[in-house]
């Protein structure tokens, strides 16, 4: 079916479901909603609609599909895989006035959220009740439930309570036709049929906009420990983490960076790593070289009660793996080290326009792909930089590649790296999503046969295309 044009009869109807000033078409307003945060994916387009609720963003999606025209949903716009911009002229829904908390359910541990909730404001509207959101990421400031939702986003803590679909006991959701699916209750137990939540979660736009989500909430663990810890190989970062998962029952956190990235961090914060690897201890520069091996684990602990025992215990046990460590009790000191881990996007981001190739590895050959992998970017384009971090307790490595003077590398660097990952039975995408970035490689991780069904369920919920048509499905 073709698509249709933005005229000023369909300018007209949408100013008149959300009101002028949420109607945005000047180029300079709408240019924000255009480009993506890494600066890779920008396009264009003829309209920005800013909906309120539920009603209006019914109503909007129900003149936009009698319209024909395409259109992006946009959260936070901090997406890394190029899914929330318009690259194709699409109208873009901005969903970030769905900003509405309502009181937690401290009964059941749930709470009902606007999908334009930050997930910063989800985290300090559950505090007091002793609460946590289960997903925390470093874009916390800015990225919003729907889109957290819409890219099943892992983060920090998938290893204790698992990533935002486990998250989700309820959604409310706009068809692309404009029809409003409701299932909010939150019953832990409910064997009604397809769980609609659990299929929008990683839909990434292609089969509704997501408007209200309830979330499981977890415990707060207020008592934490945090450890840095240096090796000399991947092989041992990996090693060390395996027996880390095993030990420490209040494990919360468990990330990597590998030399490079670590260099590059460092030089962006400008203080260098309280401890150092390759046998150079503490004080010493870390190498620019992701091949020269060096790497760091950030361990965390929380409980309920102080966990600094149970994890100094377990990193004793690590002497013979482990050249130096530094833990750290007080808030402050524990910003200090995490600090390492959670601006290297930033670092890299300020360095150039990386591709950014978010990948699991199964345990067997996590240690094997983080040696290997320099050497597979290089061999596709010999002025890359591999940057490597992230979140190895989940077996999952973020390759980010540089080309020279902070320009992109080739795009050889990217199948090269997926084609490895897909061979040593990993995942081209841990938590990111496709997007547009990995649409061309999605058969290396999905057969024919799952690919059709993937159709067959877009085909239902969307049969003229209007939602995201430039991501996920090839
Ligand atoms: P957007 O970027 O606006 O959109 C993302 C996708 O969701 C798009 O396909 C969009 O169309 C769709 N979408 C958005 N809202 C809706 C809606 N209401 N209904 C339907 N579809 C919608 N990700 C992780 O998984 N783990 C991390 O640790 C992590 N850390 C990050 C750190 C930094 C510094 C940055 C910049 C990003 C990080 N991300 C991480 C990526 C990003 O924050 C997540 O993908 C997040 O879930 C995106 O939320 P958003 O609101 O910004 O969505
Ligand atoms: C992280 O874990 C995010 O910090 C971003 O998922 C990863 O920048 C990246 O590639
Ligand atoms: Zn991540």
């Amino acid at each position: 079916m073709s698509t249709g044009v933005v005229d000023a009869e369909l300018i007209g109807e949408l100013t008149g479901i959300v009101g002028a000033a949420h109607v945005l078409h000047d180029p300079e307003m709408t240019a924000g909603y255009s480009i993506d945060w890494t600066r890779r994916f920008a396009g264009a387009t003829p309209l920005v609609i800013r909906p309120g609720d539920t009603a209006e963003t019914a109503a909007v999606m129900s003149s936009l599909a009698a319209a024909r025209v395409p259109v992006v949903p946009q959260g936070g716009n901090t997406g890394l895989v190029g899914g929330s911009v318009p690259l194709a002229g699409e109208a873009v829904l901005s969903m970030r006035r769905l900003d509405g908390c309502e009181p937690v359910d401290e009964l059941a541990s749930q709470v009902t959220l606007g999908a334009g909730v930050t997930l910063a404001d989800a985290q300090a509207h559950v505090a007091a009740s002793g609460l946590s959101v289960g997903v925390d990421l470093a874009a916390r400031d800015s990225a919003t439930m729907g889109g957290m939702v819409a890219t099943n986003a892992g983060g920090i803590n998938v290893l204790r309570y698992g990533a935002m679909r486990a998250q989700v006991v309820g959604i409310e959701a706009v068809l692309a036709d404009g029809t409003v699916v409701s299932h909010l209750a939150g019953l832990e137990k409910d064997n009604t049929g397809y769980d609609l939540g659990g299929l929008l979660a990683g839909s990434e736009g292609t089969l509704g906009i997501i408007t209200r989500v309830r979330l499981r909430l977890h415990p707060t663990q207020p008592e934490r420990a945090t450890a840095l810890l240096a090796f000399e190989t991947a092989a041992d970062a990996v090693s060390a983490a395996a027996a880390l998962r095993r030990s420490v029952a209040a494990l919360h956190a468990l990330e990597a960076v590998f030399e490079g990235a670590m260099a590059l961090v460092s030089r962006h914060l400008g203080v260098t790593p309280p401890v150092g690897s390759l046998g150079k201890k503490s004080g010493a520069a870390p190498s620019d070289d992701a091949a020269t091996g060096g790497a760091w684990l950030i361990a965390e602990a929380a409980a309920r009660t102080d966990p600094s025992d149970e994890l100094g215990a377990a990193v004793e046990e690590l002497a013979d793996l482990v050249v130096d460590a530094a833990v750290a009790l007080d808030p402050a000191a524990r910003q200090r080290l995490w600090a390492f881990r959670e601006n290297v996007t930033e670092a890299i981001s300020a360095a150039g326009i990386p591709h950014k190739l978010d990948v699991t590895l199964p345990a067997a050959r996590l240690a094997e792909f983080v040696d290997g992998v320099p050497d597979v970017v290089r061999a596709a384009d010999p002025d890359a930089q591999p940057l490597l971090f992230g979140h190895l307790g989940d077996g999952n490595v973020h390759v980010n590649v540089l080309g020279p003077d902070g320009a992109e590398p080739s795009d050889a660097v990217d199948s090269a790296v997926l084609r490895y990952v897909a061979e040593l039975g990993g995942s081209i995408s841990a938590e990111h999503g496709i997007g547009t970035a990995k649409l061309s490689q999605l058969h290396l991780n999905r057969t024919e046969a799952e690919l059709a069904a993937f159709g067959a369920i877009k085909r239902a919920l969307d049969p003229a295309g209007l939602l995201n048509p430039n991501v996920l499905l090839p």
